[in-house]
């Protein structure tokens, strides 16, 4: 690979930033909150010491600050993998990538990223509004097939390549290497579970509205197979941190048990609670 990148490749916009955050470098803090809702990014900031940066473009709004004393910031991803696609390579250009003369940077910097989302549980015995760490990621959405993959294995994932029984889908599966280092914020989720990532809310999730999904089963399917939660960004998160070489986790509030047909009774006070609850824990 040629290390200067041609104008096609890296794009900026004419202030020098990157072409769909509208970022500079100096906007950013190591520490980022990802979130899918753009508007859950005020909610999360109002709780910062002071907001330095204010930018956004499409439904990537971003806000940077300090918290108790420390550079935080947080980032609307909007929903689904192919975002995490455009939120991952910019972030990394960022900070890996002299953007100048669109040359790499000798010297790696490691980004640190919380996912502060929402998901469905598939299992029925997790409950609505508690929080649940992805321990592994089940990628469905089928972006990481395009990139050159990693090969990774444990228990569960062989026993769910093993028997996922849909010949046209083709899984990806991914685990969070950082969890224990993260103290808190792991011990006390309630749940540590084994997320799935799909490329859409409806069927690809199993929900059947006028339209009929892949398999009337296919929830106690997923769930047999050992996954606990549905939701639409952790396994390009996963997969593209380790590959980039960035840490990151995914902490969702479950607003949704599927199997008992459940939605959160108050889902406003879920999300504060939600934000209150990883702030707290990743801040000192
Ligand atoms: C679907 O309603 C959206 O909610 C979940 C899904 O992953 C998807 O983005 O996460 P967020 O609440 O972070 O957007
Ligand atoms: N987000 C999802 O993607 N699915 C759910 O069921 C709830 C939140």
């Amino acid at each position: 690979m040629l290390n200067k990148l041609a104008a096609s490749e890296l794009v900026l916009n004419e202030d020098g930033s990157v072409y769909h955050l509208n970022l500079l470098p100096e906007d950013i803090a190591k520490k980022i909150i990802l979130v899918g809702d753009p508007d859950r990014v005020a909610k999360v900031s109002k709780y910062f010491d002071k907001v330095e940066v204010k930018k956004n473009k499409r439904e990537f709004y971003t806000h940077t600050g300090t918290l108790r004393g420390e550079r935080i910031t947080v980032m609307s991803t909007g929903i689904g993998t192919e975002n995490i696609d455009i939120v991952m390579n910019e972030l990394d250009a960022l900070v890996n990538i002299d953007l100048k003369n669109k040359e790499f940077k000798t010297e790696h910097s490691a980004l640190q990223l919380f996912r502060m989302g929402t998901c469905g549980s598939v299992n029925p015995d997790v409950q609505v509004d508690n929080m649940l760490v992805t321990q592994n990621v089940v990628g469905l959405d089928g972006l990481m097939h395009f990139y050159q993959d990693y090969a990774f294995e444990n228990e569960f994932s062989k026993n769910f390549m093993e028997k996922f029984p849909y010949p046209k889908i083709k899984p990806m599966l991914y685990f969070a290497d950082w969890a224990e280092e993260l103290g808190a914020l792991y011990k006390d989720a309630k749940y540590h579970g084994n997320t799935a990532t799909f490329p859409g809310f409806y069927a690809p999730q199993g929900r059947q509205l006028r339209l009929k999904a892949v398999d009337d089963q296919f929830l106690e399917t997923l769930n047999d197979l050992g996954v606990t939660n549905f939701e639409m960004e952790t396994s390009a998160i996963y997969a593209l941190s380790k590959l980039l070489g960035h840490k990151a986790i995914t902490v969702n509030n479950v607003i949704a048990n599927r199997r008992r047909g459940e939605f959160s009774a108050d889902h406003h006070a879920s999300e504060k609670n939600l934000i209150e609850w990883v702030l707290e824990r990743i801040i000192k």
